[in-house]
């Protein structure tokens, strides 16, 4: 029978953070929707708010932490880049970032809020991501949601 001080009964573990006894430290203290460390790697502290768009890309500094862009790079946002339609198909082509799944949306209307799912589940394919939808009406709207 072995005991916790016999060296024969140990095992390697997974290095974890933190101090016994107490809780890991909030990837979010100021709750803001964003990492601390993301907001530290990026603005140099955590002084940044949500709703802002540091870099004026037209992405606000939170929808560049869930797209996964750089807040301080105006040529890094999700964003869709160019729409190819044909007779029946409209291609759609966004930017792609690692790591990230994707949902295509389609709507007719930009004012009634009705987005219905072209697509779910693409895998980010950088630096471009490409899906065809078939329609017989390629007149319509598209949007990328960050899944
Ligand atoms: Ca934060
Ligand atoms: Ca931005
Ligand atoms: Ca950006």
């Amino acid at each position: 029978m072995s005991t916790w001080s016999d060296g024969d009964a140990w095992r390697a573990s997974i290095a974890v953070g933190g101090t016994p006894g107490e809780a890991a430290a909030d990837p979010d203290a100021d709750t803001d929707g964003m990492d601390d460390s993301w907001e530290v790697l990026y603005f140099g502290s955590t002084s940044e708010t949500d709703g802002d768009d540091w870099d004026a890309d037209g992405s606000s500094n939170c929808t560049e932490f869930r797209a996964g862009t750089d807040p301080t790079d105006p040529e890094s946002a999700l964003r869709i880049i160019v729409l190819v339609p044909t007779e029946l198909s409209v291609e759609v082509n966004w930017s792609g970032i690692e790591g990230k799944t994707h949902t295509l949306q389609t709507s007719q209307s930009l004012t009634d809020g009705s987005w219905s799912d072209v697509a779910t589940g693409l895998e980010a394919t950088p630096p471009t991501n490409s899906h065809t939808h078939q329609v017989l009406n390629p007149a319509a709207f598209y949007r990328v949601v960050v899944e």
